[in-house]
């Protein structure tokens, strides 16, 4: 009998579907979606930093089009198996991609949550057992609400989880309105995928960056920090002992974290205030303790010195999970049909870091995912 082939799984992968990008196609502010004259693809315009961008050119005069070109490898489902299948990845598990439904009126938000939700299952549905997904919740509407999204998509056969930014309810995923609902995600037992939309305020970047800089700032940068700082916070305010079953799954493997985690425990332990009010006894958990315990991180950090860091701070190579950014990041230069150069790059770090013929590079790419996320069909 042949040794079965260890699976491949890509655990940040995106999608918007169509009626999602229908939504960004009827609104004027950002997240849009808009066509300039020259420009073969409607662009998608996602970032408070591509605002300037966007108010201050026609376009038509060689400046160049903001955003991002919304190919069809956004929308379709087609063009999502097809990139799968052109780089030896057997499972993916597919996210609504940012901003999420974060810009929803309250009254909209629960319906269209659901008519997402349906989307993915249905698409998974599709291709069974080569697609799970992480479902994008309504936190714009009433905490009941929320709720009972929550229920519905515990209830979804290819759900495993939910995504969400770094906003939370509107003030951070510190506010303590959102204990009921980090504790509803850990009792259903599914993971949260916690992915940057928001990164710093633009004014960090520089009068320079829009013109001279393109995305690389906010993207490089804007996007791990915010990670960076929304788990900080969630550390400091006590979450993950107020909710001690809620496993959450870090993009960009945990931004900035692994290689902050050590400046963190040494401020905390150094702050009178937090000192004097008791908060760093000794049964406290350190972020190590928690980075060991409740978080697991993606491997999209496209090199190996990131990504032994990521290695490190976990305790090892099995809370590590592969991923692509697809349908971000295409190359530039060659089809986009093709083999694309970012995703190698995750995948040559994880050969650099831990071999890829070895039992944690089989983890790595996707047999900790399989475990963690039961990536078989029930
Ligand atoms: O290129 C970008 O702006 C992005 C984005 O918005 N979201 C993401 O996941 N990756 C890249």
């Amino acid at each position: 009998q042949l040794p079965t082939k260890a699976k491949v799984v890509d655990v940040h992968t995106h999608m918007y579907p169509p009626d999602y990008v229908k939504i960004l196609e009827s609104r004027t502010t950002i997240p849009l979606v808009r066509s300039f004259p020259g420009s073969s693809d409607p662009r998608l315009i996602l970032l408070e930093s591509e605002v300037p961008s966007l108010d201050s050119a026609t376009h038509q005069d060689g400046t160049p089009v903001p955003g991002r070109p919304l190919t069809k490898h956004y929308a379709s489902l087609d063009q999502k198996i097809h990139f799968m299948d052109s780089h030896g990845i057997d499972i993916s598990v597919i996210s609504l991609a940012n901003p999420w439904l974060d810009f929803l009126t309250p009254a909209e938000a629960g319906p269209i949550a659901a008519s997402i939700s349906a989307n993915f299952s249905h698409m998974c549905a599709q291709h069974p057992g080569r697609l799970f997904f992480f479902a994008a919740l309504p936190l714009t509407a009433p905490l009941d609400t929320i709720l009972a999204s929550i229920q519905q998509v515990t209830a979804l056969k290819y759900c495993r989880g939910v995504i969400l930014g770094t906003s939370g309810l509107g003030k951070g995923l510190d506010d303590p309105a959102l204990l009921p609902i980090f504790t509803a995600i850990a009792a259903a037992n599914l993971t949260v995928f916690l992915h940057p939309h928001y990164g710093l305020p633009n004014e960090v970047w520089g009068p320079r960056a829009t013109a001279e800089y393109g995305h690389v700032l906010p993207l490089a940068l804007g996007f791990p920090m915010e990670t960076t700082i929304a788990v900080a916070r969630m550390y400091l305010a006590g979450v993950f002992d107020a909710v001690p079953a809620l496993q959450m799954l870090l993009a960009h493997s945990g931004g900035t974290l692994p290689f902050l985690a050590g400046r963190i425990e040494s401020c905390i332990r150094h702050d009178g205030h937090l000192v004097r009010e008791g908060k760093v006894g000794p049964a406290r958990r350190t972020v190590w303790d928690v980075l060991r315990s409740q978080i697991y991180l993606d491997a999209v950090i496209y090199s190996e010195v990131g990504l032994k860091a990521a290695i490190e701070a976990s305790g090892g190579a099995d809370r590590l999970m592969f991923g692509t950014d697809h349908p971000f990041f295409p190359p530039l230069e060659s089809d986009e049909l093709g083999v694309w150069e970012s995703v190698e790059t995750n995948r040559e770090a994880v050969g650099r870091a831990v071999g890829l013929d070895t039992e944690e590079g089989r983890g790595v790419m996707g047999g900790n995912a399989v475990r963690v996320l039961r990536l078989v069909e029930e």
